[in-house]
């Protein structure tokens, strides 16, 4: 059977204060059109669906669009809650979503318990079993675990414990199914790509790719942003990446889905087809000229202006801005100077001192004749109001 494998839509993301909704709608139009022009059975989201817990209502609208359309192909998807996602709320939107074929598993459960979703080819022949493994953070992994026989092995480290706790759900496999593992998780040696929340990449979080199952035809990850196969697993497995290019740790990565074709007691065969949709995250570096003659030559991309000066230039921001009226983020780019360490504490020094230090520190230069005047004319008035 087929299946599609995607992940890290984070629907409802902006950057820096601008909606990317046409963007999403987009790129989700695109997603469902590969499920079709594919004929996939199934289609596998491993993962922040939404980018707030609390998500607004033009990022449900986009995503119920998606369950929609894929229900009338007759597609069905199976969802878990990343670290982004409420799971409280996908438990109680999943009560709606079930009758148009969109199953979520919004928890951590054993096997026989119901953590292995059992979906069917269109034509009836084969049969998926997909074990559920949303994202547990470090905190609630004690929870997790005591739906498990779990010994107290379990509980020596995040990474270990998660690796039992994906052996026990790989228990339920079985040779004449195409298995599964759906999970939103790190693992260790994933090519970082930004867009993540710190705290959740690091080590603690890390699971041995050798943990992940053997036995498994296919395991469908979320969580790292840059679609990458795992390496080191003993079965396929893939990050299927974000959906966009969500933040400019992203810049340069092409976005893709993964299209899985498996069948039960062998590896699956799987292929990247690319998400041409949403704009492009762009770093640009220049004098103002430069950036000026290139303007014309960045299309709708999202900006992030590195402006060469001899030193700070106030003002220059809002010049590039209006040559670049998509610059998101603007950085002056000269040879700053190591800021002296003081001689005396700063807050012994006089105001106008203080704010040359301060300046200093900030921007790697003094400050101009011009910045300084304006200064001692404000701390006069201050004064005189005093
Ligand atoms: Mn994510």
């Amino acid at each position: 059977m087929r299946l599609l494998h995607t992940a890290d839509w984070h629907v409802g993301k902006a950057i820096r204060g601008r909606s990317r909704s046409e963007e999403f709608a987009a790129a989700l139009d695109q997603v469902v059109g590969i499920a079709l022009a594919e004929g996939v059975d199934a289609v596998l989201l491993a993962g922040d669906v939404y980018e707030h817990r609390a998500a607004p209502p033009e990022a449900d609208e986009l995503v119920f669009d998606a369950f929609l359309r894929l229900h009338d192909a007759g597609i069905r998807v199976v969802v878990i809650p990343g670290n982004h996602d409420s799971a409280l709320r996908l438990a109680a939107l999943g009560k709606l979503l079930r009758p148009i074929g969109v199953e979520v598993a919004d928890r951590v459960l054993p096997p026989e318990r119901g953590g292995i979703v059992e979906v069917p080819s269109r034509d009836g022949s084969q049969l998926a079993r997909v074990a559920c493994v949303p994202f547990v953070p470090e905190r609630r992994f004690g929870d997790a675990a005591q739906l498990f026989d779990a010994s107290e092995a379990w509980h020596q480290s995040y990474a270990d414990g998660m690796g039992r706790l994906l052996a026990a759900m790989a228990a339920g496999f079985r040779p004449d199914a195409v298995n599964v593992l759906l999970a939103h998780l790190f693992t260790d040696g994933a090519l970082l790509g930004g867009g993540e929340r710190e705290i959740t990449i690091g080590l603690a979080y890390a699971i041995a790719p050798s943990r992940l199952p053997a036995d498994a035809s296919y395991v469908a990850l979320g969580h790292v942003h840059k679609p990458q196969a795992v390496r080191g697993s003993p079965a396929p497995a893939r990050y299927a990446g974000s959906l966009l290019q969500l933040d400019f740790g992203e810049v340069d990565q092409r976005k893709s889905v993964t299209i899985v074709d498996a069948s039960p007691g062998r590896p699956a065969a799987v292929r990247e087809v690319p998400i041409e949709a949403g704009r492009r995250l762009l770093d640009l570096h220049g004098t103002i000229d430069e950036l000026a003659a290139a303007a014309g030559g960045v299309g709708d991309a999202w900006l992030r202006v590195f402006v060469r000066t001899d030193g700070p230039a106030p003002g220059i921001a809002d010049r590039v801005r209006e040559l670049l009226p998509n610059a998101l983020d603007v950085h002056l780019d000269y040879e700053r100077q190591e800021p002296e360490a003081p001689q005396t504490p700063v807050s012994s020094l006089r105001p106008r001192d203080q704010f040359v230090a301060y300046y200093r520190s900030q921007h790697g230069a003094d400050p101009g004749e011009e910045l300084l005047e304006a200064f001692d004319e404000v701390l006069a008035l201050e004064l005189e109001e005093a």
